[in-house]
């Protein structure tokens, strides 16, 4: 009976997946829609020709401003491989021929050739992104021409990736047009971040700089590097190279000091923040082959073959360990925040230590694993505090009672996040949240729906206690990821995250969404990014 009922179970399953599911329509495509969507667009039917060869942006006020020339200069090549699109006959030089039957259209304005770009602050060239930065701007294309306004370098990068992406082909399939519009866009979150573990499988640094444009053409920007953890530590420090010597996969698959600098240099000139993950004192096990002694000696057990364990929080050896290696992530990565991580603590081995249990006792701590496990975060939270860092931790180390600074940002991954989030918020602290957003679970095919349909707001109906949420990042953990896979696994997965994050609450409508996530799409692969199609049925002319 059992059998009978579980073949046709069976039998239903792949009758209902495989046959009876109408994949629905195809989803055409939007022509110049953006993503994420702005605060506020006025459209128009009225539009100019765009001729990317001839095209300039003009800075209107300080036209020293190397980050914003060197911006100019990326979003030029941008609209030039917006060029290449079209007929296979078609070449650059035919946009200077715009064709004739254009102009006898009472909606042709003739041609756009100069973006004017104001920006009302100051360019400090070598200003780094930071958790407080301004990011709106207001674009306006009207008969008079084309003008991006911010009060930040940051608002005018967001607003030349707006401007780029208003350039569409029209329907003749050899001309390049864009529409009058007005925008006003600010983000809804300020933290709008990608997690990205490059210690279960290494991510040469071009892949994580093609990650970094990416993230640029969905306005996030967080880039929260989870760099080491149990099975490779490819970080190469200066203080400790023993670290990444024995304890990367191989001395090529590491990152040099100049690797690290070429990242953050350039995710700075993108307006992104570069957050690094030192995850401790669980997911260390490749740190012990370089510094054996600041982890815990597991004893032998009948089914325990590893003989090393998280960090040992019981040594004063471990925290002068910790001390110099944090002042350095501190020179090393400029933000102000490190990830601390301290999820997933397994207790076994610190219970089978009989040093650990002495040191318990000793401290009257008896046999509570937790108490040892905020032990060692509240004494490394300290000493990142006065390396004059702060903190952001995994919510483990909040569930658990650990008694953390104010100042100190919770990050939600696990489920009945609502919860957890309203906990953090009702203590007072800022939430991160990610639990609506793992990568690394695949859904049915188009599970952006899924990652479409959060809420972060749904956590507390308290306004005030709203403002704690500051947003939240899409998860890859690598077990399943390398160079290969990784970026079609993130995007366009990633970018519903990402236009949950920048655009209004009542951005929501999942039938819209489709037909402009199959344009950023193809935006993307033509951007050279790697991206899988985000609906059962659409295609990139
Ligand atoms: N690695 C680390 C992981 C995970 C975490 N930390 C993880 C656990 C469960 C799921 C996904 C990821 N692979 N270091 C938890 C934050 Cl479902």
């Amino acid at each position: 009976m059992i059998v009978l009922n579980s073949l046709i179970s069976s039998f239903l399953f792949l009758l209902v997946n495989c046959y009876i599911i109408d994949p629905g329509p195809t989803v055409i495509a939007t022509k110049g829609e953006v993503w994420p969507k702005p605060y506020s667009q006025q459209n128009s039917s009225k539009y100019y020709g765009f001729r990317p060869v001839l095209f300039q942006f003009t800075l209107t006020t300080d036209n020293n401003c190397n980050f914003l020339q060197d911006a100019f200069s990326r979003y030029h090549k941008i609209v030039m491989t917006e060029a290449l699109r079209g007929k296979k006959s078609f070449s650059f030089y035919k946009h200077l021929h715009y064709k004739k039957q254009t102009l006898n259209d009472d909606l042709f304005l003739g041609y756009l050739d100069n973006l004017n770009v104001t920006l009302k602050g100051d360019c400090k060239d070598d200003e780094y992104p930071s958790s407080t930065m301004n990011e709106e701007y207001e674009l306006k294309v009207d008969e008079t021409g084309a003008n991006l306004v911010s009060p930040t370098i940051w608002g005018v990068l967001r607003g030349l990736e707006t401007f780029s992406q208003l350039v569409y082909l029209a329907d003749d399939t050899v001309s390049l047009r864009i529409n009058l519009t007005e925008i006003e866009d600010k983000p809804r979150f300020p933290h709008r971040g990608l997690h990205l573990d490059t210690s279960r499988h290494f991510m040469p640094v071009d892949t994580l700089l093609v990650m970094l444009d990416a993230m640029s053409y969905n306005k996030m920007n967080v880039f929260h590097w989870h760099i080491t953890d149990d099975q490779s530590f490819p970080y190469v420090s200066l203080k400790f190279p023993e670290l990444s010597e024995k304890g990367a996969y191989a001395s090529t698959l590491v990152y040099s000091p100049a690797d690290v600098k070429e990242i953050i240099e350039y995710a700075r000139l993108r307006g992104i923040r570069v957050l690094p993950e030192f995850d401790t004192p669980g997911h260390t096990r490749s740190w012990g082959e370089g510094k054996r002694d600041i982890l815990t000696e597991c004893y032998p057990r009948p089914n325990k073959t590893g003989k090393l364990g998280p960090i040992d929080p019981t040594k004063n050896s471990t925290y002068e360990f910790l001390k110099e290696f944090f002042d350095e992530v501190g020179d090393v990565f400029p933000d102000q925040y490190i990830h601390l991580g301290g999820d997933e603590v397994g207790f076994e081995c610190w219970q089978s230590n009989p040093d650990i249990i002495a040191f318990m006792k000793a401290n009257n701590m008896s046999d509570d694993f937790v108490g040892l496990e905020s032990y060692y975060i509240q004494k490394l939270i300290d000493i990142v505090d006065e390396l004059n860092s702060d903190s952001i931790v995994w919510e483990e180390v909040f569930v658990n009672g650990v008694v953390l600074p104010q100042k100190t940002i919770v990050h939600v991954w696990k489920d009945v996040w609502q919860v957890t989030v309203a906990e953090v918020v009702d203590s007072g602290r800022q939430a991160l949240l990610s639990t609506c957003w793992y990568l690394d679970h695949l859904g049915s095919y188009v599970d952006w729906h899924d990652f479409y349909a959060c809420e972060p707001y749904s956590a507390t109906a308290d306004e005030e206690k709203q403002k704690l949420i500051l947003g939240g990042e899409a998860c890859m953990w690598a077990e399943e990821v390398n160079e290969y896979n990784v970026v079609p696994r993130v995007w366009p997965r990633a970018s519903a995250a990402a236009e949950k994050l920048w655009s209004r609450k009542d951005v929501n409508d999942v039938t819209d969404a489709a037909k402009r996530l199959e344009e950023h799409t193809c935006r993307m692969n033509r951007r050279g990014v790697a991206a899988q199609p985000p609906n059962y049925s659409g295609y990139c002319l």
